[in-house]
């Protein structure tokens, strides 16, 4: 008689496993079992043989994620072959025509395309075909989502490529594990112990980045040390880059421009300087020896105070060509990023990166990028389109999100990004012509960019779910999901991440999915509403500071941003005023010209509004901001409510963690409603506004909070 024991050791395990309480640690990768239902069947049988073609680390990867997450998912064990041939089950071929059809070479070697076929009696396979191994690796996880989707095998689309080239993390960690703006415990990269110990997190932190297409990572803050390029600090660099190659994923550098002063003593770091020039080269080569696929540099010049071009009476393009002709012979490139502005000019910040960069329009190498905030601040809850996009026809122009939370609460407000993210990428730039999008102008459909990057500032930290907010980790899954497909849809990727890694209960699924679709508009209503702007305490950022106007500079003022007055509140920056909007196109000035056909989204960004103004809703202006506050509040209060409610449907220590940080977040944005309406209202000389419930502390209580060791802002 045959002997029950083994499968039913694999059941308890199975549950054992899926009743475990979880910390987060396996992202959306955690491969839960799969609920009865339909397709489970099928599934199981079409798991239960795989074949992988060809021999590498990249097959090797997919067959270890396979073992992993099939038995675990489905209960059954796969066997593996790496031969293909007419049995049933799932088969990852390499197929040189598999990519015909797609533009790019760079886009055919990263598809894949999946056919299924029924066959008789259990005899069903799919075959996963694509010119590169790395094509099959991404072939690999989709099934995966599928199945933890329970998504009909008959509806898989048949073939798909990413929209954008370089799908990128930039990682803001410095050498000693300080990240700045990280609120997520110190950096992964643990470079005192690399390259001996290769922890097993890296390959974690790979195989999380592969599931969703991420295939670049710079691993240093832009605010430079130049340290990482010293041959001892290459062979760390080294060691990750071996980890994460098999994952497809390419490594980068953030170069500081004075490296070759602080690192060899040359007199001076002028790109026009042969000497300087050769440093930059020996450098690649040096770099490329050991790891030959780098990726290559990233920089932050002229801005903040780090060192770059103009420092020698050069432009950014003078800067960028002399890099970025030291790693084109080796296939690298240079972002270079735009986020600049002057120490000296008194121009509004608004109006600085789009006159220093349109002038050198073309003037960039092909290996150029220049890499673009999504708006013309600094990563404000909620900006209008920063004008470079569309405005460089000549140059390769790449978006930069922010997927840490500076502005956005840290690591303990639910903000779910992806709404606030799409608003930008579908904002129709009108250059050259209607239609033009900001998604159009990065997927190089606008101008024909060869290299088009999305790049998101990382939100990642050691601590144990690497992220800090267990809601954060769904920022991390959707820059992945959105790099690949810059169409997709804010609700589908979040309905995807919630069903890998929260729960697969469709009740719960639609609630935790409308939590997250409304969680962007909370924010900006409890902290800013109405386009204000930067009125966050200075420095770290945390909480609410309108006040603040004791920087060295203007500019860091938060009353530099808002100019509340006795007359109104707001930044003009129409024609009477600082005129940015003349950098638009004129369907844009068209609109934003007036209070009347400016977005209320956006009015505070453009216009200095009178309190008392009346808006289209027959409310004045004062009395919106009350409302909008209070709509904020009541926002998080609602989220809570819901997040209750699937309790039962969800982890219970993951669960509880999230129930606690709303808590916080709750009282966050009644402070930041507190301490704003007070602060402004002796201006607008009306009294407090009804449609806000009344404060709870003074105005002078808010001022006297203090945060020393608020996290991000230190070295
Ligand atoms: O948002 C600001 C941050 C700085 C950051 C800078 C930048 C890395 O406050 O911490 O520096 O932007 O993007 O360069």
């Amino acid at each position: 008689m045959k002997s029950h024991g083994p499968i039913l050791l694999l059941l308890i395990l199975f549950f054992a496993v899926a009743a475990k309480a979880e910390d987060g640690y396996k992202l959306w990768l955690r491969y839960a079992p799969v609920q009865q239902g339909p397709e489970l069947n099928r599934y199981r049988q079409l798991a239960g043989y795989i074949t992988i073609t060809g021999e590498g680390p990249t097959q090797a990867a997919i067959r270890r994620e396979m073992s992993t997450a099939l038995p675990a998912m489905l209960g059954t064990t796969p066997g593996f072959s790496s031969v293909a041939g007419a049995e049933p089950g799932i088969h990852f071929v390499l197929d040189p025509q598999a990519g015909i059809g797609y533009q790019h070479p760079w886009q055919k070697e990263q598809c894949f395309s999946v056919k299924y076929s029924e066959g008789a009696n259990g005899g069903d396979r799919i075959i996963v075909s694509s010119p590169s191994a790395i094509g099959l690796l991404y072939g690999s996880f989709y099934l995966l989502r599928q199945m933890a989707m329970q998504i009909p095998v008959g509806q898989w689309p048949t073939i798909t490529a990413p929209a954008i080239r370089w799908r990128m993390l930039n990682h803001w960690d410095n050498l000693n594990r300080y990240v700045e703006r990280g609120y997520a415990g110190i950096s992964i990269f643990n470079w005192h112990t690399l390259p001996g110990d290769t922890d097993q997190r890296y390959t974690d932190y790979a195989r999380a980045n592969a599931s969703v297409g991420i295939n670049a990572v710079a691993l240093t803050n832009v605010n430079a040390n130049a340290t990482v390029l010293t041959d001892q600090y290459i062979e760390k660099v080294k060691a990750l880059a071996d980890i994460f190659r098999p994952y497809g994923i390419r490594v980068f550098l953030t170069a500081r421009f004075s490296a070759p002063i602080e690192l060899d003593k040359l007199p001076t770091a002028d790109p026009t300087d042969a000497q300087v020039a050769a440093w930059w080269q020996q450098k690649a080569a040096a770099i490329y020896k050991a790891i030959p696929d780098f990726g290559g540099f990233l920089v932050k010049a002229n801005s903040e105070g780090q060192p770059g071009p103009q420092n020698y009476g050069r432009n950014h393009a003078d800067g960028a060509n002399m890099m970025a002709r030291a790693v084109a012979p080796f296939g690298g490139i240079v972002i270079w990023r735009a986020f600049v502005y002057s120490n000296e000019t008194p121009e509004d910040r608004f109006k600085q990166a789009y006159n220093e960069f349109v002038p050198l329009d073309g003037k960039f190498d092909s290996n150029v990028v220049i890499q673009v905030k999504n708006g013309p601040i600094d990563f404000q809850p909620r900006e209008p389109f920063h004008p470079l996009f569309g405005a460089l026809p000549h140059t390769q122009t790449a978006m930069e999100f922010q997927l840490t939370q500076e502005y956005l609460g840290f690591a303990t407000h639910l903000v779910y990004l992806a709404p606030m993210f799409r608003e930008v990428l579908d904002a129709d730039t009108y250059r050259p012509q209607q239609g033009s999008t900001v998604a159009n102008v990065i997927t190089g459909k606008s101008y024909a960019y060869n290299h088009t990057v999305m790049a998101g500032v990382a939100n990642i930290g050691n601590d144990i779910n690497w992220c800090g907010h267990p809601f954060a980790q769904a920022n991390w899954y959707l820059l992945g999901r959105l790099a690949w497909n810059p169409a997709a849809n804010a609700e589908t990727i979040a309905r995807e991440w919630i069903q890998q890694t929260l729960t697969q209960d469709a009740g719960a699924i639609n609630t935790i999915s409308k939590i997250m679709l409304g969680s962007h508009e909370a924010v900006v209503n409890y902290m800013t509403p109405l386009g204000l702007h930067h009125i966050m305490g200075n420095g770290h950022h945390y909480g609410p500071a309108p006040w603040f106007n004791s920087a060295p500079r203007e500019d860091w003022n938060c009353t530099y941003f808002h100019r509340a007055d006795a007359k109104g509140i707001g930044f003009d920056r129409t024609s009477t005023g600082s005129n940015a909007i003349a950098q638009y196109a004129t369907y844009w000035q068209r609109q934003w010209e007036s209070v009347g056909t400016t977005d209320t989204r956006y009015l505070l960004w453009f216009h200095h509004v009178p309190w008392n103004y009346t808006l289209a809703n027959g409310r004045t202006l004062w009395d919106q901001m009350g409302v909008q506050y209070q709509q904020g509040v009541d926002a998080v209060a609602a989220m809570q409510k819901q997040w209750e409610s699937v309790a039962a449907s969800v982890d219970t220590q993951q669960h509880q963690k999230v129930s606690r940080l709303l808590s916080i977040q709750l009282s966050e944005a009644k402070w930041w409603r507190d301490a704003c309406l007070l602060y402004f209202q002796p201006f607008s000389g009306n009294p407090y506004p009804k449609g806000a419930a009344p404060p709870l502390q003074s105005l002078d209580y808010y001022k006297n909070l203090r945060f020393p060791n608020a996290p991000g802002n230190g070295q």
